[in-house]
């Protein structure tokens, strides 16, 4: 695939290259969404849409999971409370583009799988139930009972149900979430892989065994009152633009920022409020006051030396700089922690970081300055080898001092999808706690498995050995998010069944199984009317706020079901009609459902009424709240994490995969990384200046990229990606960048972070190769 053939949409001959940006927003983000809101769904639905994002009255913005201003922090939200790229999530979804029958008919599944993923994805609404039957050539219309009946059939065939592997995406509900859990548990398997294996897991297992609980410690208020906000592999500009709004209050307000990131991100150093007259026309607001360009993987050797500089500081002037009264009373293993830290080999974090001992000393000054520090991250921290060892060191910091539980301050991990918090919450999960289990067992009345599910890692090594026969998918899209492309799409397949509950095209449904089923739903923004009525989701954004979100759309399709009624409609089919679950009563409302979360979920009791206060409720957080730490110690955790220097041979680089400033994931919206100045191109690698040369390229050469992976038994093991344009690029030395999931065929299924299993999507070994033009 990785010489897709042209198909006029893609050319990346058309590459322009700009100055990246050096501020993010302003007024052309503005334009930008208008404009394409505008493309997509006229100007009428334009006008009716984007006023109801992340309103009371009206729908979670499904971007990302950034939270929402409440009144009880003293917060009104603005008239238009999205960003442009939240305007861009609302457009691909609410565009007026259809798909049906007929497009299936015109094209083959083999004629789709030769097109680009920004090309299925513009092709519009999935309208129909379709279905791929075997040895045929095109999906076919089917009705929703028989397609039901079909997916129930292929399952209860299977040897054991712990053959099939039930995939979510973040976008889906609470309501669906929940009930869709207890389905594939009462089918009778944890195979429940997610999208969070591939991004945040590293955050939840580093969190939960050191403070006891897998999310994250602050508030939005929290944030906007720090002193001080470290920003550590993350890119807000582009996939949190609304956190820019709140880092302009934390300067305002005298705080400071420090941005830890291999590539200078626009929206790091500088902000044009664009709800703001003078964001849309001024300069904006200076954000980052230290801007640390790091090394790839370098995050646990600059941490290790900031915990050190700050133990060695209240050892020269004891109890001056650490808590001494949170770390007693709250901590443990703190001295033997302390003992390990003191040593700061300097040569060894100054090869590893890239960064000069002054500027960490800097960074050290300002914590100890700092009397409310919050640490925010992302995927530059979690899809590391070390990610979980790296996150603990965050922990170690903010412990130190005392910074969790106390007003301004906490750790931030910056969730996703906006509500892949909430699927968790509610039971998506491979490893959910037995007391989960066994509540779920006592509010039904049913039996489930209690050992461990397949992560989405372990799932596509079971589907290469034939443990994993079936694929069903809850949104999202598995062949391309997934790492190792080739192999992942040759897995899948070889399925028996895969099945897409999906709202768009893309590339999962062109490498089908043996049957292969795309089941359109309903979106975010889409009423949802059910037997008794009109119906509202919930959803928990990356601050534990649980609320209600309301579509106000027409559907695409008279035939769209919602995810709830899919999933309730499947356990008839497959579970029988006599079973202990009202499947048919959670269909015809959802309030049902949510009587039964209240039952199951800790921390939802009364979820009925709660989700239906204004602003909805927040999760209990016993670090947060009283500073309690339910881990097997009953004390937040301190541990001791020794970084594993990253080999790069000599001629290689290590290449990290991200997102454009024009894109969902894997939804392609548009071709302009606009604050990289980088556009109408996505097949290109960012490389440093003096790295081109000292590779003997030049900027704008046409190159392959292999990547050089050794497998545990010592193989060298190696995986190609074609036709990539070099753009210089001020990256740190030594490191490129690409796009994913142009990138994705590089990543190793092999190459996963420690304990959390997700993919090391953030630092692949990689040679550049000219590429040589075929001929003829
Ligand atoms: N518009 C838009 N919004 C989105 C998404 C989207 O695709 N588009 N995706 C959503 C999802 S699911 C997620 S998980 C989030 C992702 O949000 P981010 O984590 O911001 O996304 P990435 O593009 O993967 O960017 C990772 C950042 O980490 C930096 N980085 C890479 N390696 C390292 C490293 O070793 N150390 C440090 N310190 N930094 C490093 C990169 O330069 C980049 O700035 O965004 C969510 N929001
Ligand atoms: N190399 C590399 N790989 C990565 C990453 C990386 O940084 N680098 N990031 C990883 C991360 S952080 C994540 S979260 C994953 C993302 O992995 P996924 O969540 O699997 O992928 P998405 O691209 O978000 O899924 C897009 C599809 O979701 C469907 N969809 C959209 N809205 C809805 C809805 O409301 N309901 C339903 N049922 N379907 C809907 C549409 O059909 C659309 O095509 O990718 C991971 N993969
Ligand atoms: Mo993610």
């Amino acid at each position: 695939m990785d010489e897709r053939a042209p198909d006029g949409d893609i050319d990346e001959d058309a590459l322009r290259v700009g100055e990246p940006g050096r501020a993010a927003a302003g007024l052309t983000g503005v334009l930008v969404s208008l404009q394409r809101s505008r493309e997509h769904m006229g100007l009428g639905r334009t006008v009716r849409t984007l006023p109801l994002i992340n309103q009371r009255a009206g729908f979670d913005c499904p971007g990302c999971a950034w939270p929402d201003p409440r009144e009880d922090e003293g917060e009104r939200r603005k008239p238009a409370e999205f960003c442009e790229n939240g305007a861009k999530a609302v457009a691909e979804e609410a565009t007026t583009r259809r798909i049906g029958p007929d497009f299936f008919a015109r094209y083959s599944v083999a004629e789709l799988a030769e097109r680009t993923e920004h090309w299925l994805g513009r092709q519009g609404r999935l309208t129909r139930p379709m279905i791929l039957r075997r040895g045929e050539s095109h999906y076919r219309p089917i009705g929703w009972d028989a397609a039901f009946e079909a997916i129930a059939e292929s399952l209860s065939s299977l040897g054991s149900p712990d053959e099939a592997a039930f995939y979510t995406s973040g976008r889906t509900s609470n309501e669906a979430a929940f009930a869709y859990q207890l389905l594939v548990r009462c089918f009778g398997t944890n195979n429940l892989p997610d999208c969070s294996n591939m991004c945040h897991e590293s955050s939840g297992v580093a969190l939960t065994e050191t403070i006891g609980i897998g999310t994250g410690s602050v508030s939005l208020s929290d944030v906007e009152h720090a002193d001080l906000v470290l920003v550590l592999g993350q890119n807000p500009g582009t996939n949190h633009p609304r956190m820019l709004a709140s880092l302009e209050k934390v300067k305002r307000r005298g705080g400071r920022i420090v941005a830890v990131n291999p590539l200078p991100e626009a929206g790091l150093l500088r902000f044009r409020n664009p709800q703001k007259p003078s964001g849309i026309v001024g300069r904006g607001t200076a954000l980052a006051d230290e801007f640390a360009q790091i090394r790839i993987g370098g995050d646990l050797a600059l941490l290790r030396a900031l915990t050190g500089l700050l133990v060695l500081a209240d050892d020269e002037a004891p109890g001056t700089v650490l808590d001494q009264a949170f770390i007693e009373s709250h901590t443990h293993g703190f001295a033997e922690f302390a003992d390990q830290v003191r040593r700061v080999d300097w040569a060894a974090t100054e090869r590893a970081t890239g960064l000069d001992r002054e500027q960490i000393e800097r960074i050290a000054r300002m914590l100890i300055d700092s009397e409310r520090t919050v640490v925010c991250w992302a995927m530059g921290l979690t899809q590391q080898k070390q990610g979980v060892a790296t996150i603990k060191e965050v922990v170690n910091l903010m412990l130190l001092r005392g910074m969790i539980g106390r007003p301004g301050s906490g750790l931030c991990p910056v969730r996703g999808h906006s509500n892949v918090q909430g699927d968790r919450t509610m039971g998506i999960f491979e490893k959910m706690p037995e007391s989960f289990l066994g509540a779920l067992e006592r509010e039904f009345g049913v039996t489930v498995p209690h050992e461990h599910g397949m992560d989405t890692v372990e799932v596509l090594h079971g589907m290469h050995d034939g443990r994993v026969r079936a694929l069903i998918a809850m949104g999202g899209n598995f062949a391309s998010a997934t790492p190792d492309t080739e192999a992942t799409e040759q897995a899948l397949r070889g399925c028996a069944l895969t099945v897409h509950v999906s709202t768009k095209l893309n590339r999962s449904h062109v490498v089908p199984g043996d049957t292969a089923l795309i089941l359109p739903t309903l979106g975010r923004t889409e009423r949802d009317v059910q037997e008794s009525g009109e119906q509202f989701v919930t959803v928990e954004d990356s601050m534990s706020v649980v609320h209600a979100s309301r579509g106000r759309l027409r559907p695409a399709s008279g035939h769209l079901l919602s995810e709830v009624a899919i999933v309730c409609r499947l356990a008839r089919s497959l579970l029988g009609e006599n079973h202990p679950v009202q499947w048919e009563e959670f269909e015809r409302d959802y309030d049902r459902i949510r009587d039964r979360i209240a039952g199951v979920v800790p921390g939802c009791a009364d979820y009925n009424r709660r989700v239906r206060e204004p602003d909805g409720f927040v999760m209990p957080h016993p670090p947060r709240d009283s500073r309690t730490f339910p881990t097997a110690t009953g004390r937040a955790e301190f541990t001791v994490n020794v970084p594993e220097p990253i080999e790069v041979p000599a001629g290689r680089l290590l290449l990290q995969t991200l997102r454009s400033h024009d894109q969902y994931n894997t939804t392609i919206y548009g071709l302009s990384d606009r604050y990289r100045g980088i556009e109408d191109a996505r097949r290109v690698v960012m490389v440093n200046d003096a790295d081109i040369a000292e590779l003997g390229f030049t900027d704008g050469d046409l190159v392959d990229l292999v990547s050089e992976w050794t497998d545990p038994h010592g193989g060298l093991e190696e995986r190609h990606a074609k036709r990539f344009r070099i753009v210089s690029y001020p990256t740190a030395r030594g490191c490129a960048a690409a796009y994913y999931p142009e990138a994705n065929p590089l990543v190793p299924l092999g190459s996963v972070a420690d304990r959390s299993n997700t993919p090391v999507s953030k630092a692949v070994v990689v040679r550049l190769e000219a590429h040589q033009h075929s001929v003829g």
